[in-house]
């Protein structure tokens, strides 16, 4: 049994058409169905849909052989026991400092400064303003960050910015990008060696769709 970890929404829907490359077709509709593990056409695989976040740690774990997670996800969580094979060029996005109009970011983030910021993502913020050697107090977020600045409970957001329609509706500028970001196939070590075979099939199917142009 090859077990693939994955979460609803934008990753489930772009990685239906690289399942079916692979000759995988999932028989429900996550977004319609309560089932949390899905059956598949081919009897010996099938789907789990866990939380974005939680994708890295089923995979990690062996709860899952492989999964399908964001790159922005991937980092805060670690990579530790995970092999990555392939970036699947899809959910891409990039991960942003915002801020609100009236706010002087560039004089904010001199070196030395002091800088308030509220973000899901504390690892990647605290890399990002590490290296540019800007001091910052991290307020962990899970969701609706863009409210933070607004209420005068953050000097900056850290959030992933695809149209950007988001942040204007919130009245915030995009300041400093800090890097892109797509969905990455993640595949348990120890599974890899266990099931190399069936585990090699999907890998190359997914590559393979991937070299075709779209
Ligand atoms: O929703 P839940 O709390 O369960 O988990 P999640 O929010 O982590 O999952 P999901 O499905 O929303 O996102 C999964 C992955 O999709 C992320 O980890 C990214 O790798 C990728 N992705 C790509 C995005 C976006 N684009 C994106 N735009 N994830 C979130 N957004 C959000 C962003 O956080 C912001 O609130 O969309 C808003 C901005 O979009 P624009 O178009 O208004 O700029
Ligand atoms: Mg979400």
């Amino acid at each position: 049994m090859i077990t693939l970890a994955l979460s609803k929404g934008r990753i489930f829907e772009d990685t239906l058409p690289l399942l079916k490359a692979a000759g995988i077709e999932v028989l429900d509709d996550p977004e319609k169905s309560r089932k949390l593990i899905l059956a598949t056409n081919l009897p010996d695989v099938r789907v789990l849909v866990v939380r974005a976040t939680d994708v890295p740690t089923y995979v990690q774990y062996g709860g899952a052989d492989m999964g399908i997670t964001g790159k922005d996800t991937l980092l805060e969580h670690g990579s530790q026991g995970l092999y990555q094979p392939l970036d699947l060029q899809i959910a891409k996005c990039r991960i942003s400092v915002a801020a609100r109009a009236d706010f002087d970011y560039a004089n904010a983030v001199r070196q030395g400064a002091r800088l308030k910021i509220a973000t899901k993502y504390v690892a990647i913020s605290r890399e990002f303003f590490a290296n540019k050697g800007v001091h910052v107090d991290l307020i962990k977020l899970y969701g609706s960050m863009e409210i933070a600045p607004l209420v005068g409970m953050a000097d900056a957001i850290v959030d992933l910015v695809s149209t950007g329609n988001t942040l204007r509706a919130n009245h915030l500028v995009e300041v400093e990008q800090i890097m892109e970001i797509s969905s990455r196939l993640i595949v348990n070590q120890a599974a890899l060696k266990l099931k190399r075979e069936p585990i090699r099939k999907i890998i190359d199917a997914f590559a393979c769709a991937l070299a075709v142009p779209a």
